[in-house]
C-alpha cells in the first residue's frame, strides 16, 4: 500500500458512515496523481499536510499570482502531479482563473490559478479583475507570487504588480505570501554558486516588496520551483535541484505554504464590497495631518509674512527682482 493510499485508509470514516452518505459525491476530486509520486515525496506531503490538523485544518487553499509566464499553471500542475492548467510553449496564456480542489488522507487542497497581472509594463485591469474574482468569497491560507529565477532585474512593472496587489487585496495579503522562483535548474552565470545565485535573485524581489510597500518586516519566503521534465532526481525518484542540499523541491514547496497557512490565526477571506487601500501608500499617509497644517498655515504663517512684508514696505526695503 502507498503511503497516500495508507494515510487515506486511516482517515476513512467507518463503513456505517459511508453507507449513510449514499449521496452523490460531491466537492473535490480524489488526488489521483498523489498516488504516483515517488513513495518518499507522497509520504512527506501527507505528512506536511496532515500538520495542519494541529489547527484543526483538514483543507487548504493556496492562490498562485504573478506576470505571464512565469509559471503559475504549470507549478499547479507539478503539485497536483496533474495535467489541470493549461501551460505550454505558444500556448495562449491563461485567460481566466481555475480551481482545482483534490482530495487524499482525508485532506483536500485547493490550487487556485489566476491569469498575468501585466499588459506589457502596465497593471492589466482585466487581470487584477480575474484574480478578484477567483478570490472572491474565498477562504485563502496562502499566496504564491511566482517569478522565475533566470531573471535579473525587478523592473517598474513588476513593482506596479506588487501594488496593484496590495490595493486590490490589502498590503496584509503580502504577510501570506511565499515567492515562487520557477526555471530552478540553471546554471548561473560566471561560475556563481547556485545557492549564492539564488539568495541574490530572491533578496532582490524581498527587497523590492518590501520597498514598494513601505514593509521593511515583511517575511516573504521564498521557494524555488522546476516543472521542466528534465528536472534531476534523487535515489528515490523525487525532483530536486542544483542546490548544496540537493532540495527536494515539491516537498519544501508545500512545506513552505503549511508553514504560512500554520502562522496565521484565520484564512484571508477577500471581501469584494470592501474598499482595500494599501496604507503604505505615500499620497494616502498621514492625511490626518492636512487639516492641521492648513490651520496653521491660515492661523500662524500667513499673519506672520504678512507682517514681515508690510514692516518692509514702511521701511522702504520692498524691491523688484
Ligand atoms: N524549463 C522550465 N520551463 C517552465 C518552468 N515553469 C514554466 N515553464 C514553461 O514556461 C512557460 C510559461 O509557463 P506557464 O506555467 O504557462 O506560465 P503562467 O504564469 O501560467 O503564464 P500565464 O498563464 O500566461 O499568466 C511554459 O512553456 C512552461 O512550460 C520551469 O520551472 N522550468
Ligand atoms: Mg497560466
Amino acid at each position: 500500500m502507498t503511503p497516500a493510499a495508507a494515510a487515506a485508509a486511516a482517515a476513512a470514516p467507518p463503513a456505517a458512515a459511508t453507507a449513510a452518505a449514499a449521496t452523490p459525491p460531491t466537492g473535490p476530486k480524489e488526488w489521483t496523481g498523489l498516488a504516483s509520486m515517488p513513495q518518499a515525496t507522497q509520504k512527506s506531503l501527507v505528512d506536511v499536510l496532515n500538520s495542519l490538523r494541529e489547527k484543526n485544518q483538514n483543507e487548504m487553499t493556496v492562490v498562485f499570482v504573478g506576470k505571464q509566464g512565469m509559471g503559475k499553471s504549470s507549478t499547479l500542475n507539478s503539485v497536483l502531479n496533474e495535467r489541470v492548467a493549461v501551460s505550454a510553449p505558444f500556448q495562449p496564456e491563461s485567460l481566466r482563473p481555475l480551481l482545482a480542489g483534490r482530495a487524499a488522507a482525508g485532506f483536500t487542497l485547493n490550487l487556485l490559478d489566476t491569469p498575468g497581472l501585466l499588459e506589457g509594463d502596465a497593471v492589466s485591469a482585466r487581470g487584477v479583475a480575474s484574480v478578484k474574482l477567483a478570490m472572491k468569497d474565498r477562504e485563502v491560507h496562502a499566496i504564491v507570487y511566482m517569478d522565475r529565477l533566470d531573471e535579473w532585474r525587478v523592473t517598474n512593472g513588476d513593482r506596479a504588480a506588487f501594488r496593484a496587489l496590495a490595493d486590490a487585496f490589502g498590503a496584509e495579503m503580502w504577510e501570506r505570501t511565499v515567492i515562487g522562483l520557477s526555471h530552478g535548474q540553471l546554471s548561473p552565470p560566471n561560475g556563481m554558486p547556485y545557492d549564492d545565485f539564488v539568495a541574490k535573485r530572491a533578496a532582490a524581489l524581498r527587497a523590492a516588496i518590501r520597498d514598494e510597500l513601505r514593509s521593511p518586516g515583511l517575511a516573504l519566503p521564498h521557494c524555488v520551483v522546476e516543472n521542466g521534465s528534465r528536472c534531476a532526481t534523487n535515489g528515490g525518484g523525487e525532483k530536486v535541484l542544483p542546490d548544496a542540499d540537493r532540495t527536494v523541491w515539491l516537498t519544501k514547496f508545500v512545506s513552505t505554504l503549511v508553514d504560512v497557512a500554520k502562522s496565521h490565526e484565520k484564512p484571508m477571506a477577500y471581501d469584494p464590497e470592501k474598499v482595500y487601500s494599501s496604507a503604505a501608500d505615500p499620497n494616502k499617509k498621514r492625511r490626518w495631518l492636512v487639516p492641521i497644517l492648513l490651520a496653521l498655515q491660515t492661523a500662524v504663517l500667513r499673519p506672520l509674512v504678512v507682517g514681515t512684508i508690510r514692516r518692509d514696505v514702511k521701511g522702504g526695503k520692498a524691491g523688484r527682482v
